[in-house]
């Protein structure tokens, strides 16, 4: 009788732990597949200490680097990380023996609680004029600083600070105009257990939002993980990294900025960040 019972049971339990266990796996990377990339000589670029989140370049090759990010309260925090201090970083890949050097953030003080994450980088062609999106983690709420990069002093000069309740668990921007960005957040829940158990049961809560320079709305729903977010030059596309579902969605951009799923690409494996090839505006 007792054998009888067992079947069952453990039938149910299988069928239990597949669903309850499934997506914590794969976002693991357990199942990962693994592949062989030959990208070429690589050396480290001296000045980066604690790693870099994100990294965006402008067209003349100038790349801005986002670093000092802290590891998120779903994952044990490294010591080491936590000792990091949020900087943005700038390297001159037509001078690549240089080492990276800090930019200096105006006004004064406004570089305290900076913890910089997702980056995105909009060129005016006519005025030349360089705006860098940072995703900031600040201690007070997580916002968008806008700044303007001015070239002769390597400075970035905050334009302004986007804060809004849409905008709560920002991983990654990108710039659709002076003002305007789509932003990817990437879980719903904000306190730190409900992050965990949100992490586990991964119930596709995350999002992406859209804000039009005074006001936001979520623009897709229904991610397990949104990541990395990032636009050809045409801007009648958006990429998409979901992390959960390995993959980088592929978003035709609506007329009132509203998002709808055109494909999906899937990666075999957990997407963080996401490019785009300046000459055919395709996802790399
Ligand atoms: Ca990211």
């Amino acid at each position: 009788m007792a054998n009888k019972l067992l079947v069952p049971l453990v039938a149910v339990a299988a069928v239990f732990a597949h669903f309850v266990f499934r997506p914590r796996l794969q976002f693991g990377d357990q199942r990962r597949a693994v592949y062989n990339h030959v990208p070429g000589t690589c050396r480290a670029v001296e000045g980066v200490v604690h790693g870099s989140e994100d990294i965006v370049r402008t067209r003349d090759g100038l790349a801005f680097i986002s670093t000092g990010v802290r590891p998120a309260p779903v994952l044990t925090p490294d010591p080491w990380y936590l000792q990091g201090v949020g900087k943005i970083l700038l390297f001159d890949l037509k001078n690549p023996g240089d080492a990276v050097r800090e930019l200096k953030i105006e006004p004064e003080g406004k570089s305290e609680g900076l913890e910089p994450h997702g980056l995105s980088l909009y060129e005016n062609q006519e005025s030349g004029e360089i705006r860098l999106f940072v995703v900031n983690h600040h201690k007070d709420g997580d916002r968008i600083e806008i700044f303007r990069y001015i070239r002769q002093s390597a400075i970035l000069r905050l334009i302004r600070s986007v804060q809004h309740p849409l905008l709560y668990n920002v991983n990654d921007v990108v710039a659709m105009g002076t003002d305007s960005f789509y932003a990817t957040n990437d879980m719903y829940s904000v306190r730190p257990w409900l992050k965990r158990l949100e992490r586990f049961l991964s119930p596709c809560w995350s999002n992406v939002v859209y804000y039009n320079g005074s006001d936001a709305f979520a623009a897709a729903d229904g991610f397990a993980f949104a990541n990395g977010i990032n636009a050809p030059p045409s801007g009648n596309l958006v990429y998409v990294c979901d992390t959960g579902r390995q993959a980088v969605q592929v978003f035709q951009r609506l007329v009132d900025n509203r998002l709808q799923m055109e494909r999906e690409i899937h990666l075999a494996t957990s997407v963080d960040n996401v490019d785009v090839c300046p000459d055919t505006g395709a996802p790399v």
